[in-house]
């Protein structure tokens, strides 16, 4: 990504196979076959404000507390605006590569926001067939001042307006759990936000490689808009088989894709589960997906609420501070859900 044309560069050169670092070991390969596709329908959150208010509780809680994945419509994010967000993820994608390396870790106008190339291309093994884009908001001037214009407004808007759905589900997970519902609980699990764009360009060997690997979120929710292309999988949680069950999270026109993070599974001492999740390269389309990972701000201290614990008789995390939780996750390449490790 160093002239700043990242995995899009390789791709318009036309190649026929990928170069040899792209190359993933059988174990991260993903196979359509071996997966299923989740037939969970979308979520209706209009209902949260009818007589189905319950009904529409229990099936978030309990997609929490199973896959760790689901889909919403009726989320408060309209159609035009995630059809202007794809729309402009391709526009920054498709720009000059000189106009995309002035975002370079280093070199952005910055250190919230950076361009790059797979995860953490300096220490993988086999790199990831990925480009983004990181946006840390931190308020409406600094966006609009340094975000890339072809995606600012449309990427604050999206932050703005999924913000009060993140907040009543966080309510309605937090609520659960049955701890004394603080206002302030709420609000610093959705201290922090963070909008992605992320573009896989077409692959010639999707068999071979990888969008994204294995991973957790270490967030307290993830937003994620998705194109019509698909290639998103998860993995279901159970400790008991030993063979890896994929489900492979459709493309749903108008949804919006939810998945818990990390800093959820640890307070709520592993009632929700924070999905292992990766993403296929397609042969066919280049295909952009934008996530807002809402998490803690740094200096907040994530750990198992005293309530849950004091009910499940023992804390299976221990209190750490998100920032280095955050450092930790980094600091390392994607793998499995081994940054829970950290809180252990
Ligand atoms: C991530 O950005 O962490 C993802 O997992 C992306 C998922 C996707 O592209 O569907």
């Amino acid at each position: 990504v160093k002239d700043g044309n990242g995995v899009k560069g390789l791709a318009d050169l036309g190649l026929l196979e990928v170069p040899e670092r792209y190359i993933q070991p059988s174990y991260e390969r993903i196979n359509k076959q071996d997966s299923r596709e989740c037939d969970m329908g979308p979520i209706d959150l209009s209902k949260l404000n009818g007589p189905e208010h319950k009904k529409v509780v229990d099936e978030i809680v309990k997609a929490a507390e199973t896959l760790g994945f689901f889909q919403v419509v009726n989320h408060g994010v309209p159609l035009e605006l995630l059809d202007s967000l794809k729309h402009a993820a391709h526009s920054f994608f498709n720009l000059p590569s000189e106009e995309k390396a002035v975002y370079l870790k280093g070199v952005s106008p910055s250190p919230k926001i950076s361009y790059g190339t797979s995860f953490a291309p300096e220490k993988e093994k086999a790199l990831e067939w990925k480009d983004y884009i990181t946006m840390i908001y931190s308020s409406d001037e600094e966006a609009l001042q340094y975000w890339p214009n072809q995606c600012k407004k449309v990427a604050l808007e999206y932050v703005k307006l999924s913000s009060k759905m993140v907040k009543d589900i966080v309510e309605i997970l937090i609520k659960k759990l049955e701890v004394e519902s603080d206002e302030s609980i709420i609000e610093r699990l959705v201290g922090m936000k963070t909008v992605n764009m992320n573009y896989y360009p077409q692959c010639p060997n999707p068999d071979l490689t990888i969008g994204v690997g294995r991973h957790t979120d270490i967030g307290t929710i993830t937003v994620l808009l998705q194109d019509d292309i698909g290639g998103l999988y998860a993995k279901a949680e159970d400790n008991d088989v030993a063979k890896e069950e994929w489900f492979e999270i459709p493309p749903i026109p108008g949804a919006l894709v939810i998945n818990i993070g990390d800093t959820l599974q640890i307070l709520s001492n592993g009632k929700y589960k924070s999905p292992e999740h990766r993403v296929k390269t397609t042969s066919t389309q280049s295909r952009v997906s934008i996530p807002v990972f809402t998490l803690p701000i740094p200096t907040d201290k994530i750990g198992p609420l005293p309530e849950v614990v004091k009910k499940d008789g023992l804390a299976h995390y221990r209190e750490v501070l998100m920032l280095d939780y955050m450092n930790n996750f980094f600091a390392n390449v994607h793998g499995e859900k081994k940054t829970l490790d950290f809180a252990r």
